[in-house]
């Protein structure tokens, strides 16, 4: 396995989130990243490599022009104690933009191009450490913590040298990512999450959004009760690993979110830290190579060990 991380993303590190209308601790903290990346180092989990910068024009294949200019030109106009949320492109109050937030939302979208890249020229397991994550912001939003949608750039990225499945596993679901390719029948999006009923983000994710016009058929969203057992999320990735199989990709991205943790602060779910390996083997089945992009998880202590129980079993791919 090869892991792609960048210290920047700490530069992004707003402070505060607004959760019924009060001020919040943000959930979103560097720490994440952090915790992930010394477990990978102290378990020898592969080689670490720095992102290369690739050119502005991958990120805008996916999002709007407009909205990319706003953000960087926004952000660099703020002063360093900024926590700026009102705009056109923001969709929630879950995403506020620092002086930072677009130098490090473009390294994170580097980190999964990078890994993008290695995976072309034949590497079969990355795990790209992004932060912020990305699956919330669509093509022209900031939202639920993200800016740069990291794993629809990667795919689209992808989508030149084959057929693209998204596999999300992040507790919420990425709305963003499905806008995104909701047309497309050379990228297929899977998503396992909390019913959007009940949890963020409460308008997307139904299991009535299959597509639309040559993407009819490519989008396959798997609510779940918002306090889910293993046993049922065991089911429910079973069939949707039946679904990648059937759809035969050449590139798998995992947007990799851990807030389906038991312990996670703001889900429900009640996966343990050894079902992250079950995880890891059914998807290490389809024998794909396989792209991982960090999303969620907020329970920050155990995040190294959910990650590292994860890639035990991605390691029999
Ligand atoms: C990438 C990702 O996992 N984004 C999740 C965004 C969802 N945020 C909504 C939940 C906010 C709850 N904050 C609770 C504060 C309690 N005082
Ligand atoms: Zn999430």
């Amino acid at each position: 396995m090869k892991i792609i991380y960048s210290s920047k993303h700490k530069l992004h590190n707003p402070a505060y989130e607004v959760y019924d209308m009060q001020q919040a601790p943000y959930a979103e903290v560097p720490e994440r990243i952090e915790i992930i990346a010394k477990k990978f180092r102290q378990e020898n989990a592969g080689e670490f490599i720095a992102p290369k910068s690739f050119p502005i024009s991958h990120v805008e294949k996916v999002h709007h022009k407009n909205y990319i200019e706003f953000l960087k030109n926004k952000s660099k106009s703020l002063k360093p104690t900024d926590n700026f949320f009102a705009s056109y492109f923001t969709t929630d109050t879950y995403a506020p933009m620092t002086k930072d937030t677009f130098v490090a939302a473009k390294e994170s979208a580097d980190i999964a191009l990078t890994g993008a890249e290695l995976l072309e020229n034949g590497e079969k397991l990355i795990y790209a450490l992004c932060r912020p994550p990305g699956h919330h912001s669509g093509a022209y939003n900031m939202g639920g913590y993200c800016y740069i949608n990291n794993a629809a750039v990667a795919a689209e990225y992808l989508s030149a040298k084959g057929k693209v499945a998204i596999l999300d596993i992040d507790y919420h679901h990425g709305n963003g990512t499905q806008q995104m390719f909701y047309d497309r029948d050379d990228i297929l999006y899977v998503s396992l999450h909390a019913d959007p009923r009940e949890k963020y983000p409460y308008i997307t994710g139904f299991k009535e959004e299959t597509g639309i016009a040559d993407g009819v058929g490519f989008n396959i969203n798997y609510p779940l009760p918002v306090d889910a057992s293993e046993i049922l999320y065991k089911k429910t990735l079973q069939q949707a690993i039946k679904n990648i199989k059937k759809f035969n990709p050449n590139f798998l991205v995992i947007s990799a979110g851990f807030d389906t943790y038991i312990k996670d602060p703001i889900a429900a779910f009640k996966l343990t830290i050894p079902f992250y390996k079950e995880i890891g083997l059914q998807i290490a089945s389809l024998q794909l190579p396989t792209l991982v992009i960090q999303e969620g998880g907020y329970f920050v202590s155990d995040l190294g060990d959910i990650a590292w129980s994860l890639v035990k079993g991605l390691s029999f791919c």
